[in-house]
């Protein structure tokens, strides 16, 4: 990815994976200049076949040897493998941009959205890292207000669909609401509880504070990317069963006040925001308008009465494209111009 070429090659890691099977959609949909589509995957996937370009491609399975030849490795199978094969993509030449969050906290590697903090890639030593997805959407949201009157403390509350779990938890949301729906039995595999027609407040593992690791996800990486460790931020992290698209409620406090109405202006003037803010007509992000697209939604801004600098907004994204695939994607193409 130093050297400029009129195409490269890329392997994607996890491509037969619900972001997987995204990021070769949206280098596909973006003109991408991939001359060799390398997918690779698990020993599951052997004798699989990925479409690229209307064409059928082998995966193959992920082996140290993966990434001779590869200029761009997009990772997106989980924190072990980044751990173990973000390295060996690197070693073997490749620019790894990693899905996980095997690296997001490593001081030596720059955690970035594009709208946020592309300055940061030009300290990349070969590993990129991709925020969580629920990060990604609140931090485009959040930078124009940021910028204009200082954001000191972010409250976040989520509701995440089963889709930033992966296909399997796909799966077993439309498995169980089927049953329920025949009267039948369910079993719940992939969470804990049933999460069809439930809300589960648990992402992740718990931490001995009390936390959910996905909470504490948000609240790191948002300083990280924002590169103000003051920025005081809370979460609480539920998954609901949706099938695509991360939903937040945000109340931040800013340093100096700012009107519904010029957040407003602010936001709809931001790259990556669209704002859909008319309660008269109903008109608020929905996770079903949404999935599919590539903006981040804001609506139901208001000034938080309670605090004299305060804000609440209704902020929707699809997790799958700039929650991960397309972030990823965005990251190589700011790398190319
Ligand atoms: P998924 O649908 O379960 O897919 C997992 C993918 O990883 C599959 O392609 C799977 O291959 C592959 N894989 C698993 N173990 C592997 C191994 N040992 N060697 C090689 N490939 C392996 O999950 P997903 O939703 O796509 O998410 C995948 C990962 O992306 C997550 O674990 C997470 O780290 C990251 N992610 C990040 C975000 C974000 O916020 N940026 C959002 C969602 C996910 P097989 O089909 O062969 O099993
Ligand atoms: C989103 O290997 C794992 O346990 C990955 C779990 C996971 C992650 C993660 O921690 O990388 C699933 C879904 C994420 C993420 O984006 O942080």
């Amino acid at each position: 990815m130093n050297i400029k070429k009129s195409a490269y090659t890329v392997a994607v890691v996890g491509a037969t994976g619900a972001v997987g099977t995204e990021m070769i959609q949206v280098l596909e949909e973006r003109g991408f200049p991939v001359g060799e589509l390398v997918p690779l995957a698990s020993a599951r996937s052997e004798g699989n076949e990925v479409t690229f370009r209307d064409q059928e491609l082998p995966v193959k399975v992920l082996q140290e040897d993966s990434f001779k030849g590869v200029d761009l490795a997009l990772f997106s199978a989980g924190a072990s493998v980044s751990k173990e094969f973000g390295p060996i993509a690197v070693k073997a030449g490749a620019v790894v941009v990693d899905n996980s969050s095997a690296w997001r906290m490593d001081p030596k590697v720059p955690l970035v959205v594009p709208e946020v903090n592309a300055l940061a890639l030009a300290q990349h030593q070969g590993l990129i890292a991709n925020p969580n997805c629920s990060t990604i959407q609140m931090v485009v949201a959040l930078k124009p207000l940021h910028d204009a009157v200082k954001i000191k403390r972010i409250i976040v509350t989520t509701f995440q669909s089963v889709s930033g779990t992966g296909k399997e938890a796909m799966e077993e949301l439309a498995d169980q609401t089927r049953k329920l729906l025949a009267m039948g039995e369910v079993q719940a595999d992939v969470y804990p509880h049933q999460i069809a027609f439930n809300c589960l407040p648990h992402i992740d593992d718990f931490l001995p504070n009390g936390y959910s690791k996905e909470e504490m996800k948000m609240v790191h990486e948002t300083q990280k990317i924002f590169g103000d460790s003051s920025i005081q931020v809370t979460a609480t992290t539920v998954r609901v069963p949706v099938f695509v698209c991360h939903a937040e409620s945000i109340n931040i406090e800013t340093e100096r006040k700012v009107s519904a109405n010029e957040a407003r202006a602010l936001l709809s003037a931001a790259p990556g925001i669209q704002v859909y803010d008319d309660p008269s007509r109903n008109l608020y992000p929905l996770p079903i308008d949404v999935v599919g697209t590539d903006d981040v939604y804001v609506g139901r801004v208001r000034e938080d009465e309670s605090i004299p600098n305060g804000l609440n907004l209704w902020v929707v994204a699809d997790n799958l494209r700039k929650g991960a695939a397309l972030n990823a994607v965005q990251i190589a193409e700011v790398l190319l111009a």
